[in-house]
């Protein structure tokens, strides 16, 4: 473990908001200078989330910022290209300007990332926001809902399918190592250099593969449908969905707007849930080949950012998180893995370390189930986290030392609300 020294929570709190201002284009966070220099979709309605409280003037620009991505399907992409940064893959790959729904004037990637925004904007509404910009984002928010309505429910379950390990967040989850097996041996030999210790060449190949093929057959949503070969309905991505509707049907009031049909969504995709990705715990489906996945992954606990998840699931999937699977055999919280599937790996990301944002949600869903105890230890364990490990992009869950790059702005973000809330506790 790095030695650091002791901060107080006044000290964790400037830090926090340093690497804010550090990472700040002007325009947006990046996630990390260096190896993530451009606007990331759900790192953003994280720092957005993050700085409610303390900047809600920068939380919103935030979030407009990465709404001139949309396209005008309502897709939000998972990367807006605010500067000429070398990334890869950056925008010569996805050739956004190419397409007639894409936005005039931005780049941005092709595919979408886990649909936090408008929790994240109702998150600052309910700190205090302004209701105006709420309801500026309302129309936006509720188009990104209609797309992954449409042309995201491949299973015609009524479940958003995602495409793409990317569009999942957790891009090396062992969730899609079956899934991904299942593609063709690709071996193109660009790299990242930097990515090399995250992804093992094999994987980033197929990453790779699996974006030039949507692009190349236009992002349309009818070959998604029929012929991409990798279409996943990911327990994770969903619940994030569904709490991100009923977030939806809250801001439709204050933009004099009906909320009945946010709610119905809600309830579609809560039953979708139940239907077909339940079996004593929640597992990705693979659309492919009608199967579910099963590895437990920190992707399972999504579905409890739902209030409305029925009490029996609430009480047997906390048991599952609190159990020597997950959190109750580590020292931190919360590993992205259960420990004893054989693909966990406490060093490898999305494999296994712990990270500031899933706990976040999951500290989140246990205060919308009224789960205290449970909401205190996941905010105290992070915040030890951060304050023995610095801000970094994740942490061994056994001894918490700091994996991937340093100052990375969501464990900045979230650490300044779990700050505000330790106060108010
Ligand atoms: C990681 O994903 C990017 C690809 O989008 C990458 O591996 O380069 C993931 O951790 C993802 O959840 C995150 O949004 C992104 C930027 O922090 O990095």
């Amino acid at each position: 473990m790095e030695a650091r020294p002791a901060v107080d929570d006044a000290a964790l709190g400037r830090e926090a908001m340093s690497v804010l201002e550090a990472n700040w284009t002007g325009t947006a966070t990046v996630p990390a200078p260096g190896l993530y220099p451009h606007q990331w979709s759900w790192d953003s309605a994280f720092v957005a989330i993050g700085l409610a409280r303390h900047r809600p003037q920068r939380a919103h620009a935030e979030l407009a910022g990465l709404l001139a991505g949309q396209w005008s399907t309502g897709m939000v992409p998972h990367i807006v290209f605010h500067t000429p940064e070398a990334y890869f893959p950056g925008p010569s790959v996805w050739r956004s300007q190419d397409h007639a729904a894409a936005p005039g004037g931005v780049l941005t990637s092709g595919l979408t990332a886990p649909p936090l925004h408008a929790l994240a904007t109702w998150w600052i509404w309910r700190h205090g926001g302004d209701a105006a910009f709420a309801r500026h984002l309302y129309p936006k928010l509720a188009a990104q809902h209609a797309y992954l309505a449409s042309a995201r429910d491949l299973g015609g379950s009524g479940l958003a399918a995602i495409i793409h390990p990317w569009e999942s967040g957790m891009d090396d989850s062992p969730s899609w190592d079956e899934p991904l097996a299942a593609l063709p041996e690709i071996r193109y030999g660009y790299r990242n250099v930097e990515l090399d210790e995250r992804h093992p060449d094999s994987d980033h190949d197929r990453y790779v593969w699996l974006a030039l093929r949507y692009r190349n057959a236009g992002y349309r949503p009818e070959y998604l449908r029929d012929e991409h070969p990798f279409a996943v309905e990911d327990p994770f991505f969903n619940g994030i969905w569904l709490a991100s509707c009923h977030a939806l049907a809250e801001l439709a009031r204050v933009a004099g707007a009906d909320p009945a049909p946010h709610r119905e969504q809600a309830e579609r995709i809560r039953q979708a849930l139940l239907d077909r990705l339940w079996d004593g715990c929640f597992y990705a489906r693979d659309l492919r080949t009608d199967r579910l996945i099963r590895v437990s992954t920190i992707g399972a606990f999504g579905p409890l950012l739902d209030p409305g998840l029925p009490d029996g699931h609430v009480r047997a999937l906390i048991d599952v998180l609190e159990s020597a699977r997950f959190m109750g055999a580590t020292g931190y919280p919360v590993p992205s893995c259960e420990i004893r599937a054989a693909q966990f790996d406490r060093t490898r990301y999305w494999r296994g370390p712990s990270w500031v944002n899933t706990n976040w949600l999951l500290r989140r869903a246990a205060a919308v189930h009224s789960l205290g105890q449970l909401s205190r230890q996941l905010t105290t364990g992070t915040l030890r986290l951060v304050r023995q490990a610095g801000f970094r992009e994740c942490f061994d869950p056994f001894d918490g030392s700091g994996r991937g790059c340093r100052d990375f702005s969501w464990s900045a973000a979230l650490t300044l609300d779990l700050l505000a809330d330790s106060v108010e506790e």
